[in-house]
């Protein structure tokens, strides 16, 4: 995690062109939320994706940063006042609190759309084939747009104010969180050429993992860090958002991160891939993760 995350952030020091004329108050907005830190695990999904089948590294970290980027303006625009209205984000004062609301968005808008030129360009820089560039391109639309991330985005908005039931909350699962890691999986194959059957498995085995992560993540909401508190039952927490903890309970909950996990990694364990090591630690780290 380390080593991608620092060739990660070695690029973003050179991901917007020195000579472009562009307002220094977008770029030092843009900059502080995509340098702030955060776990950065879309990326290494990205690269561990593409060497599995031993495609280019410096191919899988432009596309680990153009993912990073769309990530990182969710992140942006969820914490303004309209949505989220949160003060800290990666330890940190949330973008808005420091740049302003209008600046806030602007950097979001700037972030998402730089992404589709970081990954429009690795044609034109030798670095893939035209044609998977455009299959990336088209994927990150399709899984970052209203029929992915901003869709479960505002499905769990529309939750809020109603009545949500576990096929709801799967959907904005899948879509809200899912949908990003999917495509990081998906995008690494397709840098290192994956064959349709391939494709197929590194879909399936980030579905799996992204829905796992998201409840792995409510769970962690509800029980703080494990490590300190050591492990909660069901009757020792209150639950007021409605997540999968609050459908089936903390233990249960628990039981079906380990379930997806193994489904994923079993997915891509048949898949005829060089090397899935990487990936299968990924599934593992997940289940064990508190933070
Ligand atoms: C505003 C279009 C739009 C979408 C927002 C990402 C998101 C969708 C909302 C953030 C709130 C949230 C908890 C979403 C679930 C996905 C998730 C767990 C995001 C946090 O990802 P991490 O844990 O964050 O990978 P770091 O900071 O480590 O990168």
């Amino acid at each position: 995690m380390k080593e991608v995350a620092g060739e990660l952030e070695a690029y973003f020091a050179e991901a917007f062109p020195a000579e472009w004329d562009m307002p220094p108050a977008l770029l030092e907005s843009m900059k502080y939320s995509l340098d702030a830190g955060g776990k950065r695990l879309r990326p290494l999904l990205v690269v561990a994706a593409c060497e599995s089948l031993g495609g280019s590294r410096k191919a899988a970290i432009r596309v680990a940063a153009s993912v990073e980027m769309v990530h990182t303006y969710s992140l942006i625009h969820d914490d303004l006042p309209a949505m989220d209205d949160d003060d800290l984000r990666r330890g940190k004062p949330t973008n808005h609190k420091v740049f302003g609301e209008a600046m806030a968005i602007l950097a979001g808008d700037g972030l998402l759309t730089h992404a589709f030129y970081v990954v429009a360009t690795l044609s034109k820089d030798g670095l893939l084939p035209a044609e998977a560039a455009v299959a990336i391109v088209s994927d990150l639309a399709e899984y970052a747009g209203p029929r992915g991330m901003v869709g479960g985005q505002v499905a769990d908005m529309e939750g809020e104010q109603g009545t949500t039931d576990l096929e709801r909350l799967e959907y904005i699962h899948l879509h809200k969180t899912s949908d990003l890691i999917m495509f990081s999986v998906l995008a690494g194959g397709r840098a290192a050429g994956a064959t349709p059957e391939q494709l197929e498995a590194l879909r399936t085995f980030g579905r799996g993992i992204g829905l796992a992560f998201q409840i792995q993540d409510d769970i962690l909401d509800l029980v703080g860090d494990e490590s300190k508190l050591g492990k909660k039952t069901q009757s020792d927490v209150k639950m007021e958002k409605v997540t999968y903890p609050y459908f089936l309970g903390i233990d249960k909950s628990r039981e079906e991160v380990r379930r997806l996990s193994e489904e994923a990694k079993s997915a891509v364990a048949n898949a005829g891939l060089n090397s899935a090591e990487t990936l299968l630690a990924i599934a593992d780290y997940l289940v064990e993760r508190d933070r």
